[in-house]
């Protein structure tokens, strides 16, 4: 995937008149957003392809996916149907499920996203223990792309040297969130971004000065 200005703009607004606003701003300079479960339970799944026809983007479905392998597939296999570009997967669920996911992405000719470790503070509790054996499952099973988090540097650190320099790693947290983008992008390939770029006054100016720091 090729992340213009390595910034993906997670759109995690609920009114499409607000959305539309924030995408009108920014997508001058970016071709990846994530859309996730505010946006699309509030407006539908249709939101989706709008997004794409209206602003020529690739979307990022942040669904979370962390189910068994039957349902995984299901899930899976709508969102990208409703034309979603890739989505995110837990790997805390193991990896039959996790292989579901990738199999069915593989059959839409589209990608998965493992989400390895989070960056909020609880993830330390449960998932960070588990992380490194999850992104290690990742490469075993042939996985390319990775969620890991511009919270904890050491932690998205230690995710990228064990998935390796040629795979592809997306990193939340940035701006609210207390991580900075020039420290996440020692280790990522892009920085997911929400509310520092949509809670702003000016959007697009706040864009701008994330693109000059990197
Ligand atoms: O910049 P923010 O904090 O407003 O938004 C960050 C986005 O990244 C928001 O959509 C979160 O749901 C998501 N996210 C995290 O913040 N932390 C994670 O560990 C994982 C994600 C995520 O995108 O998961 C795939």
């Amino acid at each position: 995937m090729k992340v213009k200005n390595q910034i993906i703009l997670a759109l995690d607004v609920e009114d499409k008149d607000e959305a539309y606003k924030i995408l009108d701003q920014t997508t001058p300079y970016l071709n990846t957003i994530k859309i996730g479960y505010p946006i699309t339970l509030a407006l539908g799944p249709q939101i989706i392809q709008q997004i794409k026809d209206d602003y020529n983007v690739q979307i990022i479905a942040d669904f979370k996916v962390a189910d068994i392998d039957a349902t995984n597939e299901k899930i899976v296999n709508t969102t990208l149907n409703w034309g979603a570009d890739s989505i995110i997967v837990h790997g805390f669920t193991g990896d039959d499920s996790v292989l579901a996911a990738k199999n069915m992405a593989e059959k839409n000719n589209k990608e998965i996203f493992l989400l390895t470790e989070m960056s909020h503070p609880g993830a330390d509790r449960f998932l960070k223990p588990v992380a490194e054996e999850i992104a290690q499952m990742g490469v075993d099973m042939g996985i390319k792309n990775y969620v890991a988090p511009a919270t904890k540097t050491d932690r998205l650190a230690k995710i990228r040297e064990i998935v390796g320099d040629e795979a592809f790693i997306i990193s939340p947290g940035v701006g609210v969130q207390g991580g900075k983008i020039q420290d996440t992008l020692k280790y990522a390939d892009a920085a997911i971004i929400g509310r520092s770029i949509y809670n702003s006054d000016n959007p697009q100016q706040t864009l701008e000065d994330l693109i000059n720091m990197i």
